[in-house]
């Protein structure tokens, strides 16, 4: 059997292994009687990490605390409000109203807790640098209520070597010895995409590492009793800690790769959909990934950050990584180049133009706006002198106008940024009825000849 066909088999063989593993502990655990007791859990923040897990725990029959120094969110959690635009969650939060307790004090719950369960942001600061504030302030609260025994997982992004020299020493000022599993302490980095309905926590295999081999151990059991899908128990916490950061910067490399191929389409007047289509058409070895005005969210431009951060202080330069960041911090200005390019052949300028941005969130149909490339191209454009009218129908705060018709109707030109369904599905005729002569489709996501055909000027990314 050549290698490649043995190759094959172990491609295919291992994740239904896998699966037949995880089945066979459920089973076990069901059928011999080992009862799972309810755990006392405490979620420790309620973002769009935590809180569809605290959902889950809950429904699991777990007694779950939130932990959030956000009042307001406390507050809305414990009315059964969800303080995130998902209808999957807004449903979830109402149904188990009160069978979460929320709240900002930690010694309520983490001292009453079984598993305690970190998921808070991990940004980057403006210099792009890790921004550890909140991970270390809430596990410093926590080791001062946690008890012996506890299992502690840090469920959000960190680069290699985080829990060992920043969390590990917190929890050993507070006497407690965690190479002896006085504290179970593990990494289970979160893979949650908001709004996916296929691919939701229940269904999401999962990855841990502990600090011992009890620690990985008991946090695979934690997230086999809650989890339908695979876990993985890997050697340590560092290759727990580098697998999210690996499987975000093939993302996030992949997306340059196509952003740097529409800047060259462009100039060869070669449609990049078309192209990937056709490159889709292999059935193996090419994965598809899509051009655009930019690569927002606290994931994708967010994650490489911190293994380039950590690597240059162990010595070594992600040269590519740092490109790739490069390219895609670029493409704001290159969709509003775009713009620029099509009004010099009107024969107009930037200043003083009236331009309709729609979309501000960072991508479709979600009302988040962080990292979001809609930021750049808003201050880009606002910096050129231009009169901007903003709608997203998901962040309507960030809306200086009340709904599409009105930004249609008070712009002369159009780029999009975001591609909301409200977007895709326009009625391209309101384009024509409102007099608009440019079109920048930042997501390529627009009937590119029907605008055409209407005389509009029309330039997507990498999409002419
Ligand atoms: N983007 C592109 N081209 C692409 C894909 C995305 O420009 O081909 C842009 C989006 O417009 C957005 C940014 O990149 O601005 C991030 O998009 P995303 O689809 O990766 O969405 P995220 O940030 O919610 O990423 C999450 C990640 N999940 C976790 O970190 C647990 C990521 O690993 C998933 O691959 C991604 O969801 C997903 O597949 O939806």
């Amino acid at each position: 059997m050549d290698l490649s066909t043995i190759n094959n088999k172990n491609r295919i063989v291992a994740p239904i292994q896998g699966r037949i593993e995880s089945l066979l502990i459920k089973g076990l655990t069901q059928t011999t009687g080992i009862i799972k007791m309810p755990k006392s859990i405490t979620i420790v923040g309620l973002g769009y990490v935590g809180l569809p897990l605290a959902c889950l725990c809950a429904e699991k029959g777990h007694k779950v605390y939130g932990y959030d120094i956000d009042k307001n969110k406390v507050d809305s959690i414990n009315n059964g409000l969800s303080p995130i635009e998902d209808e999957i969650l807004s449903e979830k939060l109402k149904s188990l109203k009160g069978k979460i307790r929320a709240t900002s004090s930690p010694n309520e719950c983490i001292s009453n807790s079984d598993v305690v369960i970190v998921c808070v942001p991990t940004p980057v600061d403006r210099n792009y640098v890790p921004d550890l504030t909140a991970l270390m302030e809430s596990c410093s609260a926590v080791s001062r209520h946690i008890k012996q025994g506890t299992l502690l997982v840090i469920e959000s992004t960190i680069y290699p070597g985080t829990v060992e020299e920043i969390i590990v020493p917190i929890l050993e000022k507070q006497k407690f010895n965690v190479q002896k599993n006085d504290i179970f302490t593990a990494h289970c980095p979160e893979r949650i995409d908001p709004g996916n309905k296929k691919w939701t926590i229940e269904a999401l295999p999962r990855v841990v590492g502990g600090v011992t081999k009890d620690a990985t151990k008991k946090a695979a059991e934690f997230y086999r009793s809650v989890i339908d899908a695979n876990v993985l128990e890997l050697s340590s916490v560092k290759a727990a800690e580098a697998t999210k950061i690996m499987e975000n910067t093939f993302r996030d490399v992949n997306i340059a790769f196509v952003n740097e191929m529409a800047q060259s389409f462009d100039k060869a007047g070669i449609d990049i959909l078309e192209v990937i289509r056709g490159a889709s058409t292999k059935p193996f070895a090419f994965m598809p990934h899509y051009p655009g005005a930019g690569v927002g969210g606290h994931c994708i431009s967010v994650d490489p950050y911190y293994l380039i951060e950590k690597a240059k202080q162990l010595g070594f330069t992600h040269r590519f990584l740092m490109l790739a960041r490069e390219i895609n911090n670029h493409m704001p200005h290159y969709a509003v180049e775009l713009l620029e390019n099509e009004l010099k052949k009107l024969k107009k300028v930037v200043k003083g133009a009236k331009v309709g941005m729609l979309g501000l969130a960072y991508k479709a149909n979600v009302d988040d706006i962080r990292e979001s490339p809609a930021h750049e191209v808003l201050n880009l454009l606002k910096t050129k002198g231009a009169d901007v009218y903003v709608y997203d129908p998901h962040v309507k705060t960030g809306s200086n106008v009340k709904d599409l018709d009105e930004l249609l109707n008070k712009s002369d030109y159009i780029i999009l940024v975001t591609d909301h369904n409200e977007f895709r599905q326009m009625d391209l005729e309101k384009l024509n009825k409102n007099r608009i002569l440019v079109v920048i489709d930042g997501r390529n996501c627009l009937d590119k000849e029907k605008i055409k055909s209407m005389g509009i000027s029309y330039h997507g990314i990498g999409r002419t």
